[in-house]
């Protein structure tokens, strides 16, 4: 991304390494465990790093709300970066890139068992390779954080935002709709792309399908997901059975 490039990653609910497996050898740049609404625990997470490392592509981590201390064990696990979710004002995000970077960017505490033997590195040399390999990543999804995404983005050890639409346009309508496409989301999706440019960070967003990637990419932004894996299987299973059934 350092480069420029726009990835497009497997959101992955289902904890078996296989289907994040799977889904980056079917072409995905990356994969993400979902600790916050899909089943991935510490252990399934670990697991699904180690089979990112085999396959060659990053794997990212969403924590469960406000759970940094997570966030740090799945950084020594070798996780490429950590998607935390409702990130609301500059304290939150502070608190993330705290438990995200070693000192003297933050204060997160030495014991990278796995990230060591995955990268290769030894100790000093990740001590100061770490808090630029590993990204902290901060998601949007209220209105506390748009007021508040110029300070977000000013948090150093913060690397990105990620929007999550659904959340967002739950807020945006004071909890009466949920319209993760609608007019109110990629108003905010334009904001998001200016301030994030300006602050020279990434901005990345949660996707339900292709054709919503390929649109949000277009825009600017740098990593999107294109569903998740359970939409992908029910969705390709459809498909088939259609087609065998017609
Ligand atoms: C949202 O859309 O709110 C998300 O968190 C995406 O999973
Ligand atoms: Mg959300």
């Amino acid at each position: 991304m350092g480069a420029g490039e726009h990835l497009f990653m497997a959101w992955c609910g289902v904890p078996d390494p296989g289907v994040a497996e799977a889904l980056v050898r079917g072409g995905f740049d990356a994969a993400l465990f979902d600790m916050q609404h899909g089943s991935f625990e510490v252990s399934s997470a670990t697991a699904g790093i180690l089979a990112m490392a085999a396959a060659g592509k990053p794997a990212l981590v969403r924590i469960p709300v406000g759970d940094f201390t997570t966030a740090s064990r799945m950084l020594d696990a070798g996780a490429a970066g950590i998607v935390a979710p409702m990130i609301n004002s500059a304290d939150d995000a502070r608190s993330l890139a705290s438990f995200c970077k070693l000192p003297p960017l933050g204060r997160r505490s030495w014991g990278p068992a796995r990230a060591l033997s995955l990268t290769g590195m030894d100790g000093p040399t990740y001590l100061r390779s770490a808090n630029e390999m590993q990204l902290a990543i901060a998601m949007i999804e209220t209105r506390e954080a748009i007021a508040a995404l110029d300070e977000i983005l000013a948090v150093p050890g913060i690397d990105g935002v990620l929007i999550g639409p659904s959340d967002l346009s739950i807020a945006l309508s004071d909890g009466t709709s949920i319209d993760p496409h609608g007019q109110a989301v990629d108003e905010v999706l334009a904001l998001v792309v200016r301030r994030t440019q300006v602050h020279g960070k990434i901005a990345a967003c949660f996707c339900a399908d292709g054709g919503r990637a390929k649109a949000v990419s277009a825009l600017g932004f740098q990593l999107c997901s294109i569903g998740t894996d359970g939409t992908l299987l029910a969705k390709i299973a459809g498909l088939e059975l259609g087609i065998a059934r017609s």
